[in-house]
């Protein structure tokens, strides 16, 4: 049964392959999108080490020259997206979007390295630099006041989208008036497994607005109304510097700017930390308050080292969540108020948050529960196939079909358990 799925597994991957890059899914998603590239090279990393480089040149092909990484890239036109680089009009070649996407790109080399010896190290040259400026654009422009946490001025940009802990920050943003026409999604999707068009007209208004600026990065920055110090999407800009800092090691650059960003802000994250509720919470600047909604993203800290005590408190709250859901990890714990089990980001599993969480559980040495996060996923695609995510008490298959990131964690994932490139078991 296993070998057959892992054939499916490279099928779904064959049939998303555009060419050095490949789309998340057909239809839904027909172009090549930042965070997914890095789960999705580490799939083809297990087929062909070289194809998994390319996924990543291809992708930094979008790369503008101030080191901004777009969250999509527009390698070829398609009507079945909305919205598509018309209406982003950022005026780039390749055509891309205006906002970024959480970096997980440096720990992906850093992996690929480490499987691929010497011939790695050679094209991981060629990307460092191009990570580097990726990652000083991040500490420059989106931490103005140099506090070592870096600030989304999207949703879109944290990777979960519709993640419950953005409602509150985005009553700010007005409504862009959408005719629900507009919208392809809801094409290719049930409608209640996506988000709802009030959230789509404000995902558009900063769009606009963000057009409007010129995708300045200072403007935009002090002009969007949705201002927010994402835990997820920090916890991964730390775990890439501290990858990007072994990176430099190990072609004889110098580690000590990745590193520096790296220190900084594993100690700023401690004002992410919520005592009471016992896991992180993001930061909404525009009010100075962290937003009391537990999603997910709040145990992504475990990437990174962190004080004992507060790992034996986090990994508390992390088995009263293990006791809710069927099949881990859910976005949402199932009894909070703000849960849908079907709603994208809002309850559902999804298979690159169990890896990242797995990771962060072998580094802090829990295999049980890193095992539970990979036979869990195992067999939501063993019941459901490789979609885009999951229903965390069924395990019906939800969103996308034949779904790239879901294909290649599987890939990476029959082959046993996977240690983080970084960290005391790398
Ligand atoms: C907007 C491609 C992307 C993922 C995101 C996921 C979803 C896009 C959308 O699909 O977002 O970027 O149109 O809904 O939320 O994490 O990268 O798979």
């Amino acid at each position: 049964m296993l070998r057959d799925r892992v054939q499916e597994a490279v099928d779904v991957l064959r049939a998303n392959d555009r060419g050095g890059y490949t789309v998340p899914t057909q239809g839904l998603y027909p172009f090549q999108w930042l965070w997914d590239s890095g789960f999705v090279a580490l799939g083809w990393a297990v087929l062909e080490e070289k194809r998994a480089f390319d996924e990543l040149e291809t992708l930094f092909r979008g790369q503008w020259e101030n080191g901004f990484l777009p969250h999509i890239v527009f390698h070829r036109d398609d009507p079945g997206y909305f919205p598509g680089p018309e209406v982003w009009g950022t005026g780039r070649e390749p055509r891309s979007s205006g906002i970024t996407q959480p970096p997980f790109l440096a720990p992906v080399v850093l992996h690929l390295v480490r499987a691929s010896g010497e011939k790695g190290l050679a094209w991981a040259r060629k990307l460092y630099p191009r990570l580097l400026a990726l990652h000083r654009f991040l500490h420059l422009h989106r931490d103005s006041e140099g506090t070592g946490l870096v600030a989304v001025l999207h949703p879109w940009e944290t990777g979960m989208d519709n993640s419950p802990a953005w409602d509150l920050p985005l009553k700010r943003v007005p409504r862009h008036p959408l005719p629900s026409e507009a919208r392809r999604d809801t094409k290719h999707v049930p409608p209640e497994e996506r988000p709802q068009l009030k959230d789509y007209e404000r995902y558009l208004y900063l769009v606009s607005l963000f057009r409007r600026l010129g995708y300045d990065p200072g403007f935009c920055y002090r002009e969007s109304p949705f201002r927010v110090v994402d835990v997820g999407f920090n916890a991964l800009l730390l775990f890439a510097d501290e990858a990007l800092a072994e990176l430099a090691q190990l072609l004889g650059e110098n580690p000590s700017e990745p590193r520096g960003w790296w220190q900084k802000g594993l100690s700023a994250l401690e004002a992410l930390w919520e005592e009471e509720a016992g896991l992180y919470r993001s930061l909404d600047l525009c009010s100075g308050r962290r937003i009391p909604r537990d999603t997910s993203a709040g145990f992504l800290p475990l990437l990174l080292p962190l004080p004992r005590p507060r790992v034996e408190r986090l990994m508390a709250t992390f088995r009263a969540w293990m006791g809710e859901a069927r099949y881990l990890f859910p976005s949402v714990l199932p009894s909070a108020p703000y849960f849908e089990a079907k709603r994208y980001w809002r309850g559902p599993v999804w298979a690159p948050v169990n890896w990242l969480l797995a990771w962060g559980l072998v580094r802090h040495g829990f295999p049980k529960e890193a095992a539970r996060l990979r036979e869990d996923f195992l067999a939501l695609v063993e019941r459901s196939g490789f979609r885009e995510y999951y229903h965390p008490l069924t395990g019906e298959g939800l969103g996308g079909q034949g779904f790239s990131w879901t294909a290649a964690l599987y890939l990476a994932w029959a082959r046993g358990q996977s240690s983080p490139p970084v960290g005391p078991s790398a």
